[in-house]
């Protein structure tokens, strides 16, 4: 175990803080890249460090935070000067370590975004090769608002160095990434990659983490680290201050150390002396044990426990007697599989199980695919199933998220291709009790196969708590004993406190109304202790029984979802909706494909305008809401943008002049910000409701804004910045355009900004988020 590791057991150790304020301190202009001082001025830089460390810090992060490759040409060197400057500072530390830093490309992934997700792994893994080159300590990945990347970079992290990682992400109040994973989904998955230990960083001041520190105690099976910033920004003078004082921050840190937050440290705002502040009043607080919670968790955005409440596992996605899906998959036809995805999340599954296997087709590209299609548009977990581990491999590779593997079974060969596979990615794996010799016919047996299984995944460092079983239900047409065998496996797997899973369907082939045997089999598996089935959720029989049990077993308080879900008669047997979607579902769920599709059929018939107003405008609303009220995320609104788009480039075609009216938005990220990511959004989702953009690009001088609105005498504008070096540019473009004439609207937004300070330099509108960017443009034009 390396050093770093072995200490975090023992003692408290902290971070340092916010090295950007430093530098700005220290002279760092606007538009300035702080990395450049690595090289211009290095000694700066390890006066810095030498200063955290003096002040109670034991591991100080590398000047690095933006380098990458796509931006730096230099970036070996800009790396290696940060290290040296690091180097030279902890030399005369005892127990000081170095983190190398890797912070957010400021880019999206595809499918959102235009990164492809090998492509981030490189960028990430060429820092993490020079790095390693240099000697640093472990790495720190941190402010990641996205979980795929979070992901790249741990994979780059694992698959280049033997260093400890470190991972922080940043969230909102709710315990919500930018793209939506909850903190349970992220420990979940981060603890599944390997990392050694995990948490929080900048955004929030440490004040409001209070109640995310208890989510992140109740779930992690790791160290936890929080890095918080001294509380939200005060913007004065166009630089950003922060009001809360070293000692109140402290104070807070302290209630985050008692919370369960083991590794403390700082963000922006945070100067050496808060750093001392924080070890004064922590460093006799107790550690908090760090123990394994045993819990069976799989992921996607969301995470779901698997152990408690019953685990529906929609089986849908399956070639095997499906025509229909066999015929989608052979002419790729993705969106009769999407259909069948958000079909089957609508009925109430919480995994979706997905098997693309065909021999006519290439399984590994197909099941790939699929994977991250189905992601881009529903955010349940998935269960890949397939035979083949390199399609397992494959697709839990690109998968967002902490995966299920359907499946090994107990011949070793079985489990010396997929175990590697579970250890690496971190996936729960469903685990058939058979082996080379067949299904056995006892449950003692089966359960003698489990053991083993056990034992082996230990070889391979796979805790038990990742494994679920599946005893096998076999039809009772050609074995009568089949489902009373299967039924004591659960039991006694159950009682020895395994997770099982069965493939409920399978027990009534050959017999006629299946629905009946598999809902009655499924009610008596349930009480044996089956913790997840592979099952359809679009039958009727199976989902009465699913509601009737939760409420038989007390799972479910006053029978609330039983009532809701049964008597309403929401619960029947559904068909996909491939024939009947409109073309406001198809953009309502991010539908792409299917949209385009849609758009020309009702251009047949229909005046576009209408297409725009029936359809269009009420799909935007929906999702529109649905964001506001935080029940879909980022890439959700994104994929209905994506789909609106499509649609009105189609209509634009028939007919050209009419749609624009005049609703015209100038953008530009303001000079000294390279930054454009939000200002990106924000046009996108403008575009989709039919707004004209004029988008000047990013790093935008005021004069140049200035002449933009003269030249297209356009006067309504938005600015973005998500530096707080860069506010300044800001408030002097707003002032510019005020100045030229009183009646030009500037709405301005990004990461660093608030209210206070949009109102400080007299913008018209504070947008803190891109969909309220929308909503401001279409009140200006009302
Ligand atoms: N255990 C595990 N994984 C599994 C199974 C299992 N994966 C595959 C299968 N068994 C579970 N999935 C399905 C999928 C479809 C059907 C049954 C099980 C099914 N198909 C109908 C047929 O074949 O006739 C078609 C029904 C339809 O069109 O709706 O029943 O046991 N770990």
């Amino acid at each position: 175990m390396s050093k770093i590791c072995e200490l975090i057991n023992k003692k408290r150790i902290y971070f340092d803080g916010g090295l950007g304020t430093m530098l700005q301190k220290r002279g760092l202009k606007p538009g300035d890249l702080p990395e450049s001082w690595n090289i211009s001025h290095p000694d700066i830089i390890e006066e810095i460090h030498r200063q955290y460390l003096m002040n109670g810090a034991n591991i100080i992060t590398t000047n690095t935070f933006g380098v990458d490759s796509l931006k730096h040409s230099n970036y070996e060197e800009l790396i290696k000067s940060a290290v040296d400057c690091a180097k030279k500072a902890t030399a005369d530390f005892d127990d000081s370590f170095i983190a190398f830093d890797i912070g957010p490309l400021g880019r999206f992934l595809e499918p959102i975004g235009d990164l492809p997700f090998e492509e981030t792994v490189e960028i990430f893994a060429k820092n993490i090769r020079v790095a390693k080159e240099c000697g640093v300590d472990l790495i720190i990945i941190e402010t990641m608002t996205d979980s795929y990347e979070t992901k790249a970079a741990v994979i780059a992290a694992k698959e280049n160095c033997d260093l400890p990682i470190f991972v922080t992400n940043v969230y909102d109040e709710n315990g919500k990434l930018l793209t939506g994973a909850s903190i349970e989904a992220m420990v979940s998955m981060l603890e599944g990659l390997g990392v050694s230990a995990i948490g929080m960083n900048c955004s929030l001041g440490p004040d409001k983490m209070i109640p995310l520190i208890k989510r992140f105690a109740d779930c992690s099976s790791l160290p936890i680290i929080v890095n918080p910033n001294a509380g939200l920004p005060d913007i004065v003078d166009g630089k950003a201050t922060y009001s809360m004082t070293a000692e109140r921050f402290a104070d807070y840190v302290a209630l985050l150390a008692e919370g369960g937050a083991n590794i403390l440290g700082g963000c922006c705002g945070t100067e050496p002396d808060y750093i001392r502040a924080v070890v004064e009043k922590t460093k006799n607080i107790p550690l908090s044990t760090v123990e394994d919670k045993g819990l069976t968790v799989v992921s996607s955005i969301n995470a779901v426990e698997i152990g408690n409440d019953p685990i529906l596992i929609g089986e849908r996605i399956n070639p095997t007697g499906k025509p229909t899906l066999k015929q989608a998959l052979i002419n790729n036809n993705v969106n009769y599989i999407l259909e069948q995805a958000l079909t089957q999340a609508e009925n109430g599954a919480h995994i979706l199980d997905v098997n693309v296997g065909l021999p006519q087709i290439d399984e590994a590209c197909a099941m790939t695919r699929i994977v991250k299609e189905i992601q881009a548009v529903c955010n349940l977990p998935l269960s890949i199933d397939s035979n083949n581990p390199s399609v397992i491999e494959r697709a839990v590779r690109v998968y967002n998220g902490k995966p299920l593997i359907n499946s090994v079974n107990g011949d070793d060969e079985s489990m010396d291709a997929i175990f590697p596979i579970v250890k690496k990615y971190g996936a729960v794996v469903i685990a058939l009790t058979l082996d080379k010799n067949g299904i056995p016919n006892s449950a003692d047996d089966r359960v003698k196969i489990a053991e083993y299984i056990i034992e082996r995944a230990k070889l391979y460092g796979i805790d038990k708590k990742n494994i679920v079983f599946d005893p096998l239900a076999l039809t009772i047409s050609s074995d009568p004993h089949a489902a009373q065998i299967t039924l004591e496996t659960v039991k006694k797997l159950n009682d020895l406190g395994y997770k099982t899973n069965l493939g409920v369907s399978n027990i009534s082939y050959g017999l006629p109304n299946r629905d009946i045997i598999n809902s009655t089999f499924f009610a008596l598996a349930l009480q044996n202790g089956l913790s997840c089935a592979i099952m359809n959720p679009l039958s009727k029989e199976m989902m009465n029984a699913y509601y009737a049990f939760r409420a038989l077993a007390n799972k479910d308080m006053y029978c609330a979802d039983y009532i809701s879900k049964c008597i309403a008669s929401d619960v029947k047997n559904v068909e996909a909706y491939s024939t009947e979607i409109s073309l406001k579902d198809a953009i309502a769920r991010g539908l792409v494909d299917v949209s385009i599709e849609k758009t020309r059929e009702l251009l047949e018939n229909c005046e576009p305008l209408d297409i725009i107003h029936q359809h269009i405008i009420p799909a935007l609303n929906e999702v529109g809401v649905k964001f506001e009220s935080k029940k879909i995320f980022l890439p959700q609104l994104l994929m209905s943008a994506e789909c609106s788009s499509k649609a009105f480039s189609l209509i634009k075609q028939s007919m050209p002049a009419k749609i624009q009216n005049g609703k015209a938005v100038m953008l530009a990220t303001v000079k000294g910000d390279i930054h454009d990511i939000g200002k990106n959004i924000v046009k996108l989702l403008l575009e989709s409701y039919g707004f004209l953009v004029y988008d000047l690009g990013k790093d935008v001088s005021p004069a140049e804004i200035l002449d933009a609105v003269k030249k297209y005498q356009c006067n309504f504008v938005g600015l973005s910045a998500l530096m707080t070096t860069t506010l300044s540019a800001m408030a002097e473009t707003v002032k510019l355009l005020h100045d030229y004439d009183a009646n030009i609207k500037v709405m301005v937004g990004g990461a660093v900004l608030t209210q206070e300070y949009a109102n400080e330099i007299n913008a018209d509108f504070y947008g803190k988020d891109a969909m309220s960017a929308v909503r401001f443009a279409e009140k200006f034009y009302n």
